[in-house]
């Protein structure tokens, strides 16, 4: 008894993924129908609301057990999740990358990715630990981390999930070696959006929106009509949108049809990351409010 409690209790995510879900060792059936609404087994209520410095300094472990215990997190708690996704590197970050994601939590960021690249960014293991830092701050505070482009990184801090753009390794393939983390992928058209979902995608970063100069190699300025044609085509799978989205435009991003809103310089460049954030989070919070574009269920 006692024997088998500890084994379970030190279970790592891999086991487990293969034991409930053998399908993905083989290959399998992922995403046919879109997503794996049926794979959410009583998954533990995950506070992401009020985060406060307490939860910030204590609850470690509590936060830190999302996937050995769960499972794939569902389309429906994606969607709250992606309300106010922080997306950040080193290199976007006036001061300490730990302090203005400490802030931003602080703020109502329910989701942080960790885009660590472009010229000047951390590489090796300053890279690792301050992957290791943001995802045990996130965990702590009740948001889930995500690591950008770099599969291996996201395994190795155990990462809730990755996002890969159209550029990147193929979504099926990164799908098959992370189990039930989460996907993202970044789409603009419909066929990018609907092979991203037959491939295992968990939800759509769509942009840019807006002018950024966050990303050199940005595409094309898209407009929130982009979100609007998206949902009308049928694509019901979680959608955020990134680029240029400020706490004046957050709430057309949302309205247009995205369950929240991406940024980086919106929360890394002002003055005060954490008013920033919860300037942004009130908006969004408000424009889900008032649509029920986002709130659909689930595609069948
Ligand atoms: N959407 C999102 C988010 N995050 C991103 N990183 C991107 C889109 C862009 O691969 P990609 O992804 O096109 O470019 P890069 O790797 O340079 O970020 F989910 F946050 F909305
Ligand atoms: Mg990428």
């Amino acid at each position: 008894m006692n024997e088998n409690r500890t084994s379970r209790e030190t279970k790592t995510y891999e086991t487990f993924t293969r034991e409930i879900h053998p399908e993905v060792e083989q290959g399998g059936t992922w995403g046919l129908d879109g997503i794996g609404q049926s794979n959410n087994r009583n998954r533990k209520e995950v506070k992401f609301n009020s985060v406060n410095q307490s939860s910030l300094d204590g609850g470690l472990e509590e936060n830190r057990d999302h996937f050995e215990e769960h499972g794939r997190v569902s389309s429906e708690q994606i969607r709250e999740y992606l309300q106010l996704y922080l997306v950040v590197g080193s290199v976007n970050c006036k001061e300490d990358p730990v302090k203005v994601v400490r802030e931003a939590l602080e703020g109502g960021v329910t989701l942080v990715q960790f885009r660590e690249k472009g010229p000047g960014s951390l590489t090796g293991a300053a890279k690792l630990e301050l992957a290791e830092r943001l995802r045990a701050l996130c965990h702590s505070a009740g948001a889930l981390f995500i690591v950008n482009d770099d599969v291996e990184l996201a395994l190795a801090v155990d990462a809730d999930g990755v996002h890969i753009g159209q550029e990147d390794e193929a979504a099926d393939r990164v799908r098959a070696r992370i189990g039930e983390r989460i996907l993202g992928v970044s789409a603009i058209t419909t066929e990018e959006a609907r092979s991203a979902i037959r491939q295992g995608a968990d939800y759509l970063g769509i942009g840019p929106i807006y002018p950024t100069s966050s990303k050199e190699d940005a595409r094309a300025v898209q407009g929130p009509q982009v979100l609007k044609k998206l949902r009308t085509q049928g694509i019901t799978l979680p959608l955020v949108g990134i680029g240029g989205i400020t706490a004046e435009r957050a709430a057309e991003v949302v309205s247009a049809g995205a369950d929240g809103v991406a940024v980086i310089s919106a929360i890394t460049q002002a003055d005060n990351a954490r008013n920033a954030a919860a300037a942004l989070k009130s908006k969004v919070l408000r424009a889900l409010a008032s649509s029920s574009t986002a709130s659909q269920g689930p595609e069948v």
